[in-house]
């Protein structure tokens, strides 16, 4: 596998583990605060990610909690676009943007954005072509429903198999669009649609994915998945259990961690790929 992915005008090196940091967007039905102290916030908390150590900065609207309303485009863009353009100018990351709307990822490309990251992996309409136009890396997520209904029953026979035969078809899918293979990231999607047996038994065989031959990304971050092993503890709570999560996927072939916590991450993901390089 090439270890270098080209990101708009930046090149990702995945020879170490990279962090990809979460940056929280308000809702607008949760601040008070204006357009302006939003933005505002955003950047104060993307300096921070920055400082810690993210190679890629996560921007979503969208949100895809199992009790969300849904966002309407333009409300995503509304939200997102300010952002973009502000980081761009500000940072020198990556920037990522967690969006399944063709829109979106043509606005956002043409922005400076670095990476396409979807949930529904490009499976809403329209979702292929746009990314194909961008040229831009893209992460293809696996999730078993949708994020209102997808901790109901998720179910499978085989989540190892039936996630590689989701990939396969998504690979196939993106390049019968003309998006080269070596463009493509895959995700397991923790927590998306998953038990905590699901989850636990991709990450103990998250090394199966390597058979791909693509860049594998993570996000176990604060998710339910650490708050069930630790018998309920809130969001707050979870964060060691994250950084130990973390280090397991690395050793088990993850290149990329999509993280809340970039500093603790990065350390604890040092120990695995350090035990990589020994
Ligand atoms: C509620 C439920 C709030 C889920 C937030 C979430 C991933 C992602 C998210 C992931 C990739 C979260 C998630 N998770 N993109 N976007 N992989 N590629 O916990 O695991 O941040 S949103």
């Amino acid at each position: 596998m090439d270890l270098h992915l080209t990101c708009g005008d930046k090149v990702l090196d995945l020879s170490s583990p990279v962090i990809m940091g979460v940056l929280n967007i308000t809702p607008d039905s949760f601040s008070d605060g204006g357009r302006f102290l939003q933005l505002d916030a955003a950047l104060n908390h993307a300096e921070l990610l920055v400082a810690e150590g993210a190679a890629i900065l996560d921007i979503g609207a969208e949100s895809t909690r199992p009790n969300a309303t849904p966002v309407t485009e333009q409300q995503e863009l509304d939200r997102l676009l300010p952002v973009i353009e502000a980081v761009k100018q500000r940072f020198d990351t990556i920037i990522s943007i967690d969006t399944s709307s063709p829109a979106v990822m043509l606005a956002a490309a043409s922005r400076g954005v670095g990476l396409l990251n979807d949930v529904r992996a490009l499976q809403r309409e329209g979702a292929l072509q746009a990314a194909a136009q961008t040229q831009l890396p893209i992460c293809l997520m696996h999730m078993q429903g949708q994020p209102t209904t997808m901790q109901q029953q998720p179910r499978y026979e085989d989540v190892i198999d039936e996630i590689s035969a989701f990939f396969e078809q998504r690979i196939e899918a993106c390049m019968a669009q003309g998006i080269a293979r070596q463009r493509l990231l895959l995700d397991v999607g923790f927590g998306f649609g998953k038990t905590l047996n699901h989850n636990l038994q991709l990450l103990a065989h998250l090394s199966d994915f390597k058979v791909f031959d693509l860049p594998l990304l993570v996000g176990m971050s604060r998710k339910s998945m650490l708050g069930a092993i630790l018998q309920g503890a809130p969001v707050d709570q979870r964060l060691y259990a994250g950084l130990s999560a973390a280090a397991i996927a690395v050793l088990n072939g993850a290149h990329i961690v999509r993280t809340h916590d970039v500093k603790a991450t990065k350390e604890a993901v040092a120990v695995a790929h350090a035990l990589l390089n020994s």
